[in-house]
C-alpha cells in the first residue's frame, strides 16, 4: 500500500504510527506541501480536497486520516488498536469523532494563527483574540481528555488504541498547548513517547 504523506503533517503521522503498530509496511510518497505539490491537477485527481494523507491500495484510493487508520486496522482483524467488541469499538470511534470535530480544528486554528500564518502564508502577526479563543477551547477540551485519563492508562481504557493515536500528534506540533494543569495527560503523553512507532515518525526538527 502506498501513502501520500508529508513528514510535516500530523494527520500523516497518525496513519504512519497506526501502520507501524500493526506491522504494515507502507510505500511512502512525500507530497511537498511547501512547494504546493498537493494543489497540482495530478494530486487533486487523487484527493480533490488537496490534503494529505491519502492511502492507495491497488485501485482503491482513501483520503482522511481516521478512515485510513480504521482501514489499516481492519486489515489485521483481532488487533487491540481497534477492538472488535461493539462497545469497546464505539468508545474508540467516540474519540476519533471527538478528535476530528473538536480537538483537531482548535489545534490547527491555534497553530495557524501563532506560527503557520506568518511562516507559510505571509499573514502577519498573530491575532490575539483568535489565539485566546482557540486556547480557551483547547483548555476546555483538554480538561475533558484529562478527566477521561483518570484511572486508566489509555484514552479508551486499558489498552493503546486508535483513540490515543488520533489525539497525540497534536502535542508535537509547532505550538505548545494550554494543558499545564492536566497531570493525567502529561503521564499519558509520557507513555506515548516511549513507543517506537512514535519516535520513528517524529517530524523534522526544522518545524
Ligand atoms: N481531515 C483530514 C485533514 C487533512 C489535512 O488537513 N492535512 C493537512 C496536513 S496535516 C494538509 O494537507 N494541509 C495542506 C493544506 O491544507 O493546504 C484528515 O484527517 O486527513
Amino acid at each position: 500500500m502506498k501513502l501520500y504523506y508529508s513528514p510535516l503533517s500530523s494527520n500523516s503521522r497518525k496513519v504512519r504510527i497506526t501502520a507501524a503498530l500493526l506491522d504494515i509496511e507502507l510505500e511512502l510518497q512525500n507530497v511537498e506541501l511547501v512547494k504546493g505539490a498537493h494543489r497540482t491537477p495530478e494530486y487533486l485527481a487523487i484527493n480533490p480536497m488537496g490534503k494529505v494523507p491519502v492511502l492507495v491500495d491497488g485501485d482503491f484510493i482513501l483520503p482522511e486520516s481516521a478512515a485510513i487508520m480504521i482501514y489499516l486496522a481492519e486489515t489485521k482483524p483481532g488487533n487491540a488498536l481497534y477492538p472488535a467488541q461493539q462497545q469497546a469499538r464505539a468508545e474508540v470511534n467516540r474519540w476519533l469523532f471527538w478528535a476530528a470535530n473538536h480537538w483537531a480544528p482548535a489545534v490547527v486554528a491555534l497553530a495557524f494563527e501563532k506560527v503557520l500564518k506568518q511562516r507559510f502564508f505571509n499573514g502577519g502577526e498573530p491575532d490575539a483574540a483568535q489565539v485566546k479563543r482557540q486556547e480557551d477551547l483547547i483548555a476546555g477540551f483538554a480538561k475533558v481528555l484529562d478527566q477521561q485519563l483518570t484511572g486508566h492508562a489509555w484514552v479508551a481504557g486499558g489498552a493503546l488504541t486508535l483513540a490515543d493515536i488520533v489525539i497525540a500528534p497534536a502535542f508535537a506540533g509547532p505550538v505548545s498547548l494550554p494543558v499545564q494543569s492536566c497531570t493525567h495527560i502529561a503521564d499519558w503523553f509520557g507513555r506515548i513517547q516511549t513507543l517506537s512507532a512514535w519516535q520513528d515518525t517524529a517530524p523534522p526538527k526544522a518545524l
